[in-house]
């Protein structure tokens, strides 16, 4: 999804800028980044540009895939329960853990293999299908999210990911931990009220008092247990809720997928086909980065990492 700007962060922003990494700081860490072997040792558990293993890490029960196509064909949205194989989801976790230990964000956890095969399992691939169609593509705009476990924190403010994309959109997000009311699980309002809202504002930069308390009423929120689905099309209003005092962070991650030979965006680019290899550990940087310098506006602490990630983005541009 691509950010608009809030015009709130102005003062954090400034103070932010003053924490970027020094020069030699710097240096460091282009170089770590671009380390394939420091990676492998930072989490020697996990792979990276191995070849993909047959195991099916995910089952989904029949009348779950037909009971969530149809809420995604009537909502904009599904919510498949603990559908991945518990450890690997376990594993994602850890290298989360070590990836941000090491001091990076969170998202620099798609450097390693689990986090662009997780959703290539049969079960996940058949959904994708009866959600796109034949022949459907990933893009490379993906991020790993972690609300930390403090009263108040929370997930990203409320979006949209891809107006217009209709049924050629759909994202995908995966919970590592247990999402619950407490530690800022998703919420997102049904398609058919997120587009009424959003022709509303269109229209007059706010909402008419009864249409906001409709909306209000119609919020759906989705705790889950850590390795669960969820997913939603282009137009569909959602957001992280706030942790109201729990003791365990939300950690997740966000995927997006196309239906096949539709117009795509540069941000989307370059486009991968899930029946083909892992992408090469340089276009999984690039995707990092190029999310890295767009996701500063929900969350500003990135900041610190913005002048870095320019720096890799140049570096590992793909160019068009
Ligand atoms: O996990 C979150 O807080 C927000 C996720 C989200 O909105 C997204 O990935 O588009």
């Amino acid at each position: 999804m691509r950010a608009t700007p809030d015009k709130s962060i102005g003062t954090a922003e400034a103070l932010l800028k003053q924490a970027e990494l020094s020069p030699s700081q710097m240096a460091e860490r282009f170089e770590a980044a671009l380390d394939v072997d420091r990676w492998r040792r930072l989490a020697p558990f996990a792979a990276i540009e191995e070849p993909i293993g047959s195991g099916d890490h995910a089952q989904i029960a029949p009348q779950d895939a037909v009971r969530e196509k149809n809420r995604l064909d009537e909502d904009g949205y599904f919510c498949l329960k603990q559908v991945f194989d518990r450890r690997r989801i376990d594993r994602m976790h850890d290298i989360v853990r070590a990836v941000r230990a090491d001091g990076w964000p969170a998202a620099f956890a798609f450097v390693y293999d689990d986090f662009w095969s997780i959703a290539r399992s049969p079960a996940i691939s058949a959904f994708l299908e009866a959600s796109l169609g034949a022949g459907f593509a990933q893009n490379t705009v993906v991020w790993a999210h972690w609300v930390p476990d403090a009263k108040g924190v929370a997930g990203w403010r409320p979006h949209d990911d891809y107006r217009g994309g209709d049924d050629t959109f759909l994202s995908l997000w995966i919970s590592l931990s247990d999402a619950t009311v407490e530690n800022g699980c998703m919420f997102l309002v049904p398609a058919s009220r997120s587009r009424e809202v959003t022709e509303a504002t269109k229209a007059q930069d706010s909402l008419p008092n009864i249409l906001f308390r409709k909306t209000l009423q119609d919020v759906v929120a989705l705790p889950v247990p850590s390795g669960s689905l969820i997913g939603w099309r282009g137009d569909v209003l959602h957001w992280g809720g706030a942790n109201s005092g729990s003791t365990v962070p939300r950690v997740s991650l966000a995927l997006e997928f196309r239906s096949r030979d539709v117009k795509t965006t540069r941000f989307e680019r370059p486009l991968i086909d899930p029946r083909a290899a892992l992408p090469p550990f340089r276009t999984r940087l690039f995707a990092i980065v190029k999310a890295l310098r767009e996701y500063t506006n929900f969350e500003p602490l990135l900041l610190r990492h913005l002048p870095l990630a320019e720096r890799i983005f140049e570096e590992t541009s793909p160019g068009e």
